[in-house]
């Protein structure tokens, strides 16, 4: 089992050293978010410093990944930036022993989110949407709701996504969808 230091050190060898400071970033606001709001602060920095190692694999490696370790397969067919997440959470484990399902699940669902999320999960998810590095229109918004409901904050986060898919006339994950609709009936 590695320490933090050594967690860090492999992790941040896998990325860019720019998306190294997204993660670095995505620690911080998961933390603050954790303390804030109630979940477990050394949790929510463990799936944050986990949350993008798969991002800059090669995508033959984790297409194999997602045919041969019985992980959701599903999302071959759709875009390749939804892969990361789900190889996340299986590197985790298998490669770096974190047997913890909530950090696992926050890994996970970091992107698509999912039906019924738990705290960890929409404090991971919203944390890599509002960390001090991220800049797209609407991201002070979405950090001035962070800062009284983390699904308002959500909401606004997954809406400025799938605005910008529609847009771009991408495919939509229908679990983003089912993930948006799911929080927007939490705010009601
Ligand atoms: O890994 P990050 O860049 O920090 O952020 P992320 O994991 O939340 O999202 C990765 C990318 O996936 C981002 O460019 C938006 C895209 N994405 C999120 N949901 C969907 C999606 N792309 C498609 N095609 N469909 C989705 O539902
Ligand atoms: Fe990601
Ligand atoms: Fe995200
Ligand atoms: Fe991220």
């Amino acid at each position: 089992k590695l320490t933090r230091d050594e967690l860090i050190q492999s992790v941040s060898a896998q990325m860019p050293e720019k998306r190294w400071r997204h993660t670095e970033g995505v620690m911080q606001s998961a933390v603050l978010l954790a303390k804030r709001y109630g979940a477990d602060p050394v949790k929510a920095e463990l799936a944050a410093i986990l949350h993008d190692v798969a991002k800059y694999w090669p995508s033959e490696r984790q297409e194999q990944l997602l045919r041969d370790k019985g992980l959701n397969d599903e999302l071959l067919l759709y875009d390749k930036p939804l892969w990361h997440a789900e190889i996340g959470a299986y590197v985790a484990e298998a490669e770096y022993g974190i047997d913890d399902e909530e950090i696992l699940n926050a890994i996970r669902y970091h992107t698509s989110g999912r039906v019924g999320m738990t705290l960890l999960e929409k404090i991971i998810c919203l944390a890599d949407y509002i960390e001090p590095g991220r800049d797209f229109p609407g991201v002070d918004h979405i950090r001035r709701l962070a800062e009284t409901s983390v699904e308002a904050a959500l909401v606004a986060g997954f809406d400025s996504t799938i605005n910008l898919l529609v847009a771009r006339r991408q495919i939509i994950y229908p679990l983003t969808v089912l993930s948006r609709n799911d929080l927007v009936k939490q705010l009601e």
